[in-house]
């Protein structure tokens, strides 16, 4: 137990390490050992293999060949790769965003008629925005004519998507002049693949360009569709109290847990596991009832707007299996270990797929249909508990461990709720930053990674840094889980963590100091809620004249480097714990890390230590407030652990 405590943070997923090692179940963290030393020309960007002259790699230490067979050099393929891996992470956001236009669209038809409009406020919002007649029109006329425009945005070839006009009047002017407003959200992904095939785009800092409009689209695009339609459809989260970690999960009843991405399927799983008849079933089987749980970002999707209890992050993924309680582990798309399927084998647990678009050999596919979404989720939920009586109890071993949190934070609630019921705005927040009672606003997102050990502590230490010295830290996807473990997501972590002017703020407004905003792709909440706060005034014209700052210190997918490269892009400020990978080019390097400050007002940083990397953050933001000419910072922490 000694030794996991140096893998992983938290006490339930170090219990259920050595219950994983007692059942000869391997883990990431096995495997990432057995990978080590890991490929470093892969690490450093430098080899290719986009052509069949290849592969071929650049020598990182001059003295073998310094270009492709083709003439490519370290500049052009690290930026071509590095582009390749944004192109796969904004298809991914932006491939939910479609699924859930899709589901929207239909659902308008009355073709999917286990959904409804939830969020009638922000349908109608959403359709002025998008230019839809509203006047005399059914709610139902409203979200086809919606749903067809937000669906079209993603086949779009020219013109602006239409999200991007949340952005302040500057950034959008800023944009067009670089020439990096997105067109069409997948126009700009087949043109990376296209820019970086054999001999086409050889022009590091133009590649490079090209990323920042092809993750653009995504933060502006499918990732905000997928998050507003998601709310339209499904309910926009308010604020909600739930549990999270392994101890979720339950001794007597049988668990259920859903991991993956999208919430159109989960939020019926959601459903169906709360309807009589499979009560009664579960109760035939000899358990207590049905507890659903969720791992990953839909996870966070369900906690938001259900209170459904979050088992754990990207790496508890198999700990839950190991626990040897889970009955079924129902998987869609993203962030899925293959070897799950190895894991659910020493165990009874029925893993389940669900996505065409992500199938496992050997292990039970129910596809999901829009259509018939509640009878699926049925389907699913009977097949979790037929399982039940399979369940070894010798072999159950659940760790104690829960922690409270609060969760379903939104750009229009959070910051609304602290003007008060009764004068919603964003000016106490403005107010706050620009009275120096909060030094600024933090978005602390992204994966966890076996690079960074233990796990979690990257997330926590940075978070607990940036609180104390008076920073609002809003925070999504992995990263949320990893705080909200550790308590940081109550409103008593303000007094026990928080500096005194973040304290204050706290306490009058009844808010936890880190804020739950939801997952990956609603990393879009806190562009808009950054531009809602230029509009407030104050603060500067753009997003890049605000102390605020964004970092990813464990981050693993390429989705997170599409998020990194739209929030940048939008000018803010972003750390990663480790660097791209990009060592083996100065050039782009540099591009990332200074050039884009001339270009889009910010940049890139990288660095490895959690409360270091806060410290870049919080410097950032104490130059930011300078140039804005705010007042000083009413309190400053008594010392700094840096
Ligand atoms: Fe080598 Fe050029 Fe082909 Fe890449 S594209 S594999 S560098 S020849
Ligand atoms: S799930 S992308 S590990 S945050 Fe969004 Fe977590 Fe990263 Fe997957």
């Amino acid at each position: 137990m000694s030794d996991n405590s140096k893998k992983m943070r938290d006490p339930a997923s170090q219990q259920a390490l050595a219950a994983a090692k007692a059942a000869e179940m391997a883990t990431a963290l096995d495997r990432y050992e057995a990978q080590q030393p890991q490929c470093g020309f892969g690490q450093m960007g430098i080899c290719c293999r986009n052509c069949n002259m290849g592969p071929c790699r650049i020598d990182p230490f001059g003295e073998g060949p310094q270009t492709g067979v083709c003439g490519a050099t370290a500049d052009t393929i690290v930026a071509r790769n590095l582009l390749r891996m944004i192109a796969a992470g904004a298809a991914a956001h932006s491939d939910h965003g479609r699924d859930v236009a899709h589901t929207f669209l239909l659902m308008a038809k009355g073709e999917a008629k286990d959904y409804t409009i939830t969020d009638e406020l922000k349908l109608r919002q959403m359709a002025v925005e998008y230019g839809v007649e509203i006047e005399g029109k059914t709610s139902q006329e409203i979200a086809l004519a919606l749903g067809e425009l937000a669906l079209a945005e993603f086949g779009q070839q020219e013109g602006e998507l239409k999200l991007a006009a949340r952005a302040p009047e500057k950034r959008q002017q800023l944009w067009r002049n670089l020439g990096v407003m997105p067109r069409g959200i997948d126009r700009e992904i087949v043109e990376c693949m296209h820019r970086t095939h054999i001999g086409v785009d050889a022009d590091y800092r133009n590649i490079l360009r090209h990323g920042i409009r092809t993750a653009l689209g995504d933060g502006w695009g499918g990732s905000m569709i997928a998050t507003d339609l998601q709310d339209v459809m499904l309910g926009s989260p308010v604020p909600i109290r739930a549990k999270v970690n392994l101890g979720v999960l339950s001794k007597d009843k049988v668990n259920i847990v859903v991991h993956g991405h999208e919430p159109i399927l989960s939020e019926m799983i959601v459903e169906a596991a709360r309807e009589p008849e499979m009560l009664k079933l579960a109760e035939e089987k000899g358990a207590k009832g049905i507890q659903l749980s969720g791992l990953c970002c839909t996870a966070n999707e369900v906690l938001m707007r259900q209170g459904i209890p979050v088992a754990g992050q990207f790496l508890q993924q198999e700990l839950a299996i190991a626990t040897g309680a889970v009955e079924a582990m129902i998987v869609d798309v993203q962030c899925l270990m293959p070897a799950l399927a190895d894991a659910a084998r020493c165990f009874h647990t029925e893993l389940i797929t669900t996505s065409p678009k992500g199938r496992m050999p050997g292990v039970r596919h129910i596809e999901f249909d829009e259509e018939h979404a509640l009878d699926v989720a049925r389907e699913i939920v009977r097949a979790g508990i037929e399982r039940f009586p399979q369940r070894r109890q010798e072999s159950v071993n659940i760790p104690e461990h829960t922690m409270d949190l609060v969760a379903g934070f939104t750009a229009e609630y959070v910051f609304k709720l602290l003007g008060g019921r009764f004068r919603p705005s964003y000016r106490p927040l403005n107010n706050g930053i620009i009275e120096g009672r909060l030094r600024g606003v933090a978005g602390v997102v992204g994966c966890v990674n076996p690079n960074i050990q233990p796990v979690d502590s990257g997330h926590v230490e940075m978070v607990k840094e940036l609180i104390r010295n008076d920073v609002l830290v809003v925070q999504t996807g992995c990263s949320a889980i990893a705080c909200a473990k550790e308590g940081l997501m109550t409103p008593e972590a303000a007094f026990q963590y928080a500096g005194k002017g973040l304290q204050e703020i706290c306490e009058t407004v009844g808010i936890p100091p880190v804020l739950h905003v939801g997952s990956c792709v609603d990393n879009s909440r806190i562009l808009i809620a950054c531009s809602e706060m230029i509009r407030e005034g104050g603060l500067g014209e753009d997003i890049s004249d605000m102390p605020v700052a964004g970092a990813a210190p464990e981050w693993m997918s390429e989705k997170a480097v599409s998020i990194g490269m739209y929030v940048v892009g939008s000018g803010i400020f972003t750390v990663f714990g480790t660097p791209l990978p990009v060592g083996g080019s100065q050039a782009v390097y540099d591009y990332l890390t200074k050039e884009m400050v001339d270009e889009v007002g910010a940049g890139w940083a990288f660095e490895k230590d959690p409360v270091a990397a806060a410290r870049l953050m919080i410097e950032h933001m104490n130059e930011k407030r300078a140039a804005l000419k705010l007042r000083p910072m009413m309190y400053e922490p008594e010392k700094t652990t840096a």
